[in-house]
Parts: C-alpha cells; structure tokens; sequence
C-alpha cells in the first residue's frame, strides 16, 4: 500500500558536536539525505530538510574537562566546523541549528512536560554511583573499573571497550570515579522512564507488520529489539549539561541526551517555521524519513516512535533507511585513534573536489553491509568515471562544438536508427533512477546515472564526428546536437549526487537549471543557443597525490603504534603514605575449589581456605586457566575488600594477578607454600 503524501520532512542525525565530521559520516548519513532531497526538490515536491549539532552529553563534558575548558566552548567550536564542513560539501539543509538553542531548550522541556503531566513516565528512585569527594553522581562514562568479562583494567560504565561487551557500572569490579579517582559509593537517586515495554505492542505492529519494506538491517535490528522485549528507559541524567528537568523537585536533573537529540529535529523545524512547523510534524500527509547511521537504530525505530506515540499529536517517521559504517583502509574508523579522512582536511588537499569525494562514497556507500574506503579505489574511481567517462564525454562534446559550430548548437538533423537506438536507451534511464532512489539505493541510482554518461561516451566513440568533419557536416550537426542533449540531461541526473559539476555543466552550457521531469528531453538546447565557455569538469589525480594521502595514515599508524608502546608498562601511581598500604590486607590462601561462572566467559568463582574459614572470590581470568589446573593452589589475595555481589554471587575479596601488555592475566603465587591465611606485606 503506497500512499500520497503531500510533503516529505527529512531529518538527518545531529552529529555530536565534540569532534569534526569524517567520510564515515557522509557515506553512512548525510550524502544520501542531501542526494534524497536534491531529488525530491528537482521534483518539484514540496521538502524540508532538518539537519544540527547534538550538543548534549557526556562524552562533551568529558571533552571539556581534558581540555580544561566548558562543554559550551567544546560545542561552539565544533558546531561552526560541522556546519561549515556541510556547507563545503553542499549538503543542502533548509536549516541546521543546535540543540544549545534557546527553541530547542524549551521545546525539549515542554515536550518532556507534556508527557509528565500525560502520566506516561514512570519514576523509579534507584541507587547509583555517586562521587563523594566530587560532590556529584556519576554519569556510566565517569565510572571506570574492571571488565567482568574479559578483566580489562580500564572499562566504562556503560562498555568495556577491549572485549566490547556493553556494561552496567555495577558490573564492574572495583569501580573508580574518573572526576576524583575514588572509589563511588552508592546513593538514591529518582529518575523518570519510559515505560517502553507499554509501547511493545503497537510497535510490533507497526514496525514487524505494517513496515516490511524497511532495509533489511534496519528491520533485523528492530525485530531482534523487539524480540527480546523492551524494557522501561530512563529519559534523565544526573548530570549539569543539558536540558534541565522542568520540575521542582529534579534539581541537577537533565533529559538524558538520547532524549532531548531528536525533538531537536522539531525544534530546529520551528526555528525555521515558526508559524508552520506543525504542518510538517502533525499533519498525516507528511513523510517523515529520518536518516542515520546503524548505531542509531534503535532510538529512531523504538524509542523516538514512543515517544512521539506517548505525546499524542505527532506523526511517525515512514521509513528509516539506515546505513552501515564505513572503514577505511581496512580499519574502522575511530576518532580518538585519529583513524579517519575529515571533511576539513580532505578540502584542504583536495581544493575545489567535493564531488569527486561525494561520488566515491556514494558509489561506496555501506548501503547493505560495511563498506571500505582505500585511496587507491578513491584515485581509480576518479580517474577511471569520473575524468574518463562523464569528464571525457562533456568535454568533447563541447570541444567539437567551439570547433565547429562556433560554440553554437547545431541543427539536429535525420536521424539514423544508431541515433534513435541511443535515445532509447537513454530514456530508460529517469525510470530507473527514480526506483532507486524511491527505495533509498543511492549506490544504483549513482550507477545509472553513470550509465548515462558512459551512453554518451560510447555514441562519440561510435560515430566519431571528427573523422566526418571534412565529408559530412550535416551529419556532425546531427551527433553534435544529440551530445549537447546528454551533455544537458547529464546536467540534471546528477544534480542530486554531484551537485557542482551539474552546475558546471549548465554555465558551460550557458543555460539555467532544468527540472527532474526533463531528464530523458533530447530537445533541452535549441538550436542556435550559443553554449558557454568550457572547462575540465574534472582532473586526473597523481598516483604523488594519492601516495601522499596513504603515507599521512601509515603516520597516523605508526604514532598509534609508539602511543601504544608507551602505555605497554603502566606509568608508576602517585606515591602513597605508609599507613594507605597498611589498610590493605593481603593474605594467601589455598584454592579448594574452582568453577566457571555459568552464563559468562571470563568469570571463575574461587573457594579458598584463608585460614581461617572458606570464602568465595569471584575473578575475571577464566580466559587464561583452566579451572581444574588452579585446585591446589595458593593465591595472593585482598581480604578486606568490601564484598560485592557478581552475577548474584557475594565476591569477598579479590585475587591479585599481574597483567601483562597484551592484556592476559597471571596469578600471583607465593614461591614456597605457606600457611592459608598468611599476611602478605
Ligand atoms: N548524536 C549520535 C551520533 O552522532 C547522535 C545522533 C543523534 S540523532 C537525534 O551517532
Ligand atoms: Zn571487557
């Protein structure tokens, strides 16, 4: 069932706004959003196109303490390099805001206030993470300590990025606050949910039934949500960065950021249409298309759709075609590895080539699976399409005509079938496109509209008009024209995906934009039309430059590597008193028993005899023993560590182990056995 809509509203995420953006943002988001709508205004149809900085959340706070500077000065910095790298590359926002904004800061608030008083939060006091010394709870990201699962030293509250396991900051053992470095204590705190698991039902429906067409990772990834059954979310962090909760009693509460993000797509709507914002928000003949990044599934499909839901009054987005990610040179990209091309400095070493880098990654693009980006497909897709394809045909075309018309369009005259073969062909091609890009396959639309180009290529080649020049003008006449035609339809093919070089065309061809419907017209240019002055649509690159370009990321490699070199042996602590050692109590004790933790792959669950009864010590080191080969044997551990509970299971106490640099895990054993219960010191 298709239905009419009357206008289209396409958001695009908010890139956070702590770092610059980099080709894996454009291939996976914004490169198909501005392609979409380009498409949709050539149309004619009536498009709004949202785009802002996400300035919210923790990873901005914790910016702005590394850089001994303000979260508002870490966002004002890169909002102005996001946008202007946006600019550079053409993406065509009707309006691209922040949700900083004074508009966004009430709408957040009044959108959160409405649903309060609708009585479709649930609050829930729970206990967490508080930092004494800093006077503060901790958000998951401040709290670091020991992976459960594979013992990294150094994972988050919410991750352990060594094993990538995602993390409650309770499961860590031996929590530290990053603010302070003490250890947190836990404290009762009130936070609003939304109760997602209200909301199972209807969106089953919705997403599992009513939208089967959705792209089948996006769909996979919301069936396998649902599946496992949604569970209440909470909307506030304790936390001084954001949009404060508009209640009396939430002080130094504010909407979690995954929250307030996406009403700034309304927000920004009304920042642009004050008076009409509501016809493109509420209306049931708007299309809502929201395009993101696969990491944002989830809070599009399940949690933005409930909130919307829970509001009453607002439409759900029609499609969300999500992409995969993009790497590059074979490694993912990471921006704290500096492993990544960013838009800004691609523009400086490729002055003026915005499209060539927006072909690559369309013609790239993650659209179905992760995709790789190398400098040498970059370098071939230029030279190899772009320069020696689309670029070769439209300076010929153009040539021959200065050459022999006067840089007028010549009469076309009879046609041959060779001639009426290729318009054929060509006028197969605006349907195509169309279905591609209706269905959000901007690789094959891009494909397409090559095929265009290479059509034009191939009738030059065939007919070769220079060789009739001196026997058959009329004839040259005839290609001539037909050339000029494609040169034009060209022009408007790929005004959605290169949007420059479609401008380019039309000042060599001295002409004003065309529409979409057009496209596939072998009578754009009458003749007679004297046709601009021309010049390349696009330059060979060097294997030099492209040699350049891999050299600065086998730098970047070789500085990651030396980084990693440097922290292989830890640096030595901060000197301690006498007294701090003598609150530890170490001891030895003689292993009675050792089993894995059922359900986990790291966890071993010890029995020791510490001399003075059996106590039960859970550890993460399953990955580097066998259980069986442990029984017997005596360990160093702490025994007034406070004990903690690990997968339902009381740990009293920890078992010392050295790491070594690649991560994996020794025991501590005394070299002559001792008495259980002997001290250590
Ligand atoms: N800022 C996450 C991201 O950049 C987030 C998107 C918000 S969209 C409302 O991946
Ligand atoms: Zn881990």
């Amino acid at each position: 069932m298709t239905k009419k809509y009357k206008r289209t509203l396409v958001t695009s995420a908010l890139p956070y706004a702590n770092g610059p953006v980099h080709i894996g943002h454009m291939a996976g988001v914004y490169i198909p959003a501005d392609i979409y709508v380009r498409y949709l205004r050539l149309k004619g149809e009536d498009v709004l196109f949202i785009g802002g900085s996400d300035e919210h959340g923790v990873p901005i706070t914790i910016r702005a303490k590394k850089e001994n500077t303000t979260p508002q000065a870490i966002v004002d910095k890169y909002h102005e390099i996001i946008k202007k790298s946006f600019e550079d590359f053409g993406i065509s926002f009707d309006v691209y805001s922040r949700t900083s904004s004074d508009i966004h800061k009430k709408t957040a608030s009044d959108f959160f206030k409405k649903l309060y008083d609708k009585g479709e939060f649930e609050e829930q006091t729970s206990e967490q993470y508080y930092d004494e010394e800093a006077q503060m709870f901790l958000a998951d990201r401040y709290i670091m300590g020991e992976c459960p699962r594979c013992g990294n030293p150094d994972a988050y509250g919410d991750q352990c990025e060594s094993c990538g396991s995602s993390l409650n900051p309770t499961d860590l053992i031996n929590p530290r606050s990053t603010i302070s470095g003490s250890a947190p204590v836990m404290r009762e705190t009130k936070h609003w949910y939304l109760p997602l698991d209200k909301h199972e039902a209807w969106l089953r429906q919705w997403i599992l039934e009513d939208h089967k067409e959705w792209k089948s990772n996006v769909y996979g990834q919301c069936k396998s949500w649902l599946d496992t059954g949604l569970h209440p979310r909470a909307v506030s962090r304790d936390l001084d960065w954001g949009v404060p909760i508009p209640l009396p009693e939430a002080k130094g509460k504010v909407l979690y950021v995954w929250f307030d993000a996406p009403i700034g797509y309304i927000s920004n709507t009304i920042e642009l249409l004050p008076d009409s914002w509501e016809t493109w928000w509420k209306s049931e003949d708007t299309k809502l298309v929201h395009f993101i990044g696969k990491d944002n599934i989830v809070f599009h499909c399940i949690v933005f759709p409930a909130m919307l839901k829970a509001d009453g009054s607002y439409i759900l987005p029609e499609n969300v075609p999500a992409n995969e990610f993009l790497n590059l040179e074979g490694d993912k990209i990471s921006t704290s590895r500096n492993w990544a091309v960013w838009l800004h400095e691609y523009l400086e070493d490729f002055p003026g080539k915005s499209d060539v880098l927006r072909y690559v990654l369309t013609a790239n693009a993650p659209e179905t699976k992760d995709n790789d980006f190398t400098w040498k497909d970059f370098q071939a897709r230029n030279n190899n399409e772009l320069v020696a394809i689309f670029g070769n045909f439209v300076n010929r075309a153009l040539v021959l005509t200065q050459k022999y018309f006067d840089n007028k369009v010549p009469a076309c005259g009879e046609l041959t079938d060779y001639d009426k073969e290729t318009i054929a062909e060509f006028k197969n091609v605006k349907e195509t496109i169309e279905n591609y890009l209706g269905n959000y396959r901007f690789r094959d639309a891009l494909k397409e509209a090559m095929n265009l180009a290479r059509i034009g290529n191939k009738y030059l080649a065939d007919t070769e008009p220079w060789k009739l020049a001196k026997t058959d003008m009329e004839r040259v006449a005839t290609i001539l024209n037909l050339s000029l035609q494609i040169t034009a339809n060209l022009a408007i093919a790929f005004e959605p995906f290169l949007p420059d070089s479609s401008k380019k065309i039309l000042q060599f061809l001295n002409t004003n934009n065309f529409g979409w419907h057009q496209l596939g017209n072998t009578a754009l240019l009458p003749a007679g039309h004297q046709l601009g002055e021309a010049s390349l649509l696009f330059e060979k690159i060097e294997d030099e430059t492209i040699e350049k370009q891999v050299q600065k990321l086998l730098d970047t490699k070789k500085a990651n590597a030396e980084e990693e070199v440097k922290i292989e042996t830890a640096p030595q602590k901060a000197n301690i008193e006498f007294d701090d050692f003598g609150k530890i109590d170490i001891r030895v004790g003689t292993i009675l028993e050792c089993q894995k933790v059922p359900k986990t792959d790291k966890l071993l669950q010890f029995l020791i005899d510490d001399g003075m009864k059996k106590r039960t010590i859970i550890s993460g080191i399953a990955a580097f023993y066998n259980p069986e080969e442990l029984v017997g044997k005596q360990v160093c551990f702490i025994a007034n560590l406070a004990p903690r509970k690990l997968r339902g299971i009381l740990s009293e106490g920890m078992i010392l182990s050295a790491e070594n640099s690649d991560g994996s895990l020794a025991l501590i054993q005394p070299i002559k056995e001792v008495k259980p219960g002997s001290q250590v010191g």
